[in-house]
């Protein structure tokens, strides 16, 4: 009997990995393990089945969405209804019709692929938001593997979920599967307070929750990095990416543009703290924030948002050598990241909510522990529980970030350093390599009672909401 590791997630990898992170990481344990990585491929073939690509020591298998599927699973129900929901946005979620059977239908489809190709031993694992109701799907048509499923996003407070359009549904997804994995104990604790409160659920008495039929174990898993290798490019001798004027009191953010990274927060506090706290320093917001899911229109609101706060602040304070904000709306290069990490004297992380957020870890790792910058953290990234030391902020209150950064920037290098080596303490505990290995460890080991396959359950979307 093989024993391969199949992982699913919403899209694959378009090459083999070169830079450290999740990606490295899942890749590094199908390579130990033999396995697959199955995921969605803009490009993959037509719409009808699993197609081989690429050059890797495990198998990829890709799969491609129609426009439709694309519209109504990923644009739709995926990142218009779960991701603002999950994030405690009920007021950005759009519910149109036939998002949520369209996100039905794409699961069952791929379950229907997967169940092809399974092998008796094999563990699936999959990955977030796009893919909840998969073990479900898989079960239906008789898959009694071990299936574990990590979710990247908070979990959604109990009220919330009542926004679903088949809110019942929600805790059938989850109980399909062997064992869920969440960022936070926080998180774990909503998922917990979620089955408790649902009379189908049965809490056995080593806390794994008995649900139609089947038994499901739900822990948190904190996700980091591969916080070496950050180091390691951050240390390394090579040109300053600003030439020869380099910000003197440099300030970072990088995010994709998303509105629950709480940029226009930022903004505001750093516009607060050039009101009230400056006194004589010219200080440099350096924020880097990538484009992301575009076609969805309360990311073309943020942009435009970003742009005239970013606008009225450099019009207010900027100087013929001076430009506070410096805004830039694309990727930057991995390797140059690391340096600006490591030059920057202040990293402001102002989620609104946020799963973790790897940003926090990768700037503690890219530190010189001689002379390191300081964290300003707010308290609703997940990173938070771990990260106690970082400055931790509310991002709503704007005076509390803009004396966070005053604070930030007079710190003595003696707590600079303190701070830093019990963050990077919280770092080295989370590496992402051990993160996968203990995730695998734990669904290898929790019981396994497959069920979830309740085909009353599963009518969830039929309606065609
Ligand atoms: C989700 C959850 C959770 C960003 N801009 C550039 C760039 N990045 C890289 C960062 C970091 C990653 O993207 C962003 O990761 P985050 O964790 O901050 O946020 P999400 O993308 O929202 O990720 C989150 C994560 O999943 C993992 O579970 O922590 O909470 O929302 O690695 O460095 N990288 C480069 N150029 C950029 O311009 N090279």
């Amino acid at each position: 009997m093989t024993e391969r590791l199949i992982v699913v997630s919403n899209r694959i990898p378009t090459k083999a990995p070169s830079s450290g992170g999740l990606v490295v990481a899942l890749h590094e344990a199908l390579a130990e393990r033999g396995g697959v990585w199955i995921g969605a491929h803009p490009d993959a073939g037509d719409e009808k089945g699993l197609f081989s690509i690429g050059d890797t020591p495990y198998q990829r298998l890709a799969f491609r969405l129609s426009e439709q599927e694309y519209e109504d699973y990923y644009l739709g129900f995926s990142n218009s209804v779960l991701w603002p929901l999950f994030h405690r946005r009920s007021d950005l979620v759009e519910l149109r019709s036939g998002y949520s059977a369209g996100y039905r239908r794409l699961n069952a489809r791929l379950a229907g692929m997967i169940a092809r190709m399974i092998e008796p031993g094999d563990t699936i694992w999959v990955h977030d938001y796009h893919l909840l109701p998969l073990a479900q799907e898989l079960r239906a048509l008789g898959v009694t593997n071990r299936i574990g499923f990590f979710l990247h996003i908070p979990f959604p407070a109990l009220g919330d979920l009542a926004v679903l359009p088949y809110p019942e549904a929600f805790a059938g997804w989850l109980a399909a599967y062997t064992l869920v994995g969440l960022q936070t104990q926080a998180d774990t604790a909503r998922c917990l307070e979620m089955f408790r409160s649902d009379p189908r659920a049965e809490f056995l008495p080593d806390g794994a929750v008995k649900f139609d039929g089947g038994v499901v174990s739900v822990r948190s898993f904190p996700i980091g990095i591969d916080d070496e290798g950050f180091r390691d490019l951050a240390a390394r001798e090579a040109p300053n990416p600003f030439g020869k004027d380099a910000p003197e009191d440099l300030i970072i953010g990088v995010d994709r543009l998303d509105y629950t990274k709480g940029l226009p927060n930022r903004f505001r506090a750093f516009e607060a703290y050039l009101d009230r706290y400056a006194a004589g320093r010219r200080p440099t917001l350096l924020q880097i924030a990538p484009p992301t899911r575009e076609q969805v229109e309360a990311y073309r609101q943020i942009r435009a948002e970003l742009e005239e706060i970013s606008g009225q602040i450099n019009g207010r304070h900027a100087e013929l050598d001076w430009t506070p904000i410096r805004y830039i709306h694309r990727p930057v290069g991995r390797e140059t990241l690391a340096l600006l990490y490591r030059m920057a004297r202040v990293c402001l992380v102002t989620s609104l909510a946020d799963g973790m957020n790897l940003v926090a870890k990768e700037y503690v790792a890219a530190q010189d522990r001689a002379d390191p910058g300081v964290l300003v953290l707010s308290r609703f990234a997940g990173a938070a529980e771990e990260m106690e030391d970082a400055l931790l902020v509310n991002p709503y209150d704007t005076d509390d970030c803009a004396r966070a950064i005053d604070m930030a920037l007079k710190m003595p290098l003696s707590e600079r350093i303190r701070r830093n080596e019990a963050s990077l303490a919280a770092v080295e505990r989370t590496r992402v390599s051990t993160w996968t290995g203990h995730f695998l460890d734990v669904l290898a080991t929790v019981p396994l009672q497959p069920g979830g396959a309740d085909m009353m359950a599963r009518e969830w979307s039929l309606g065609g909401k």
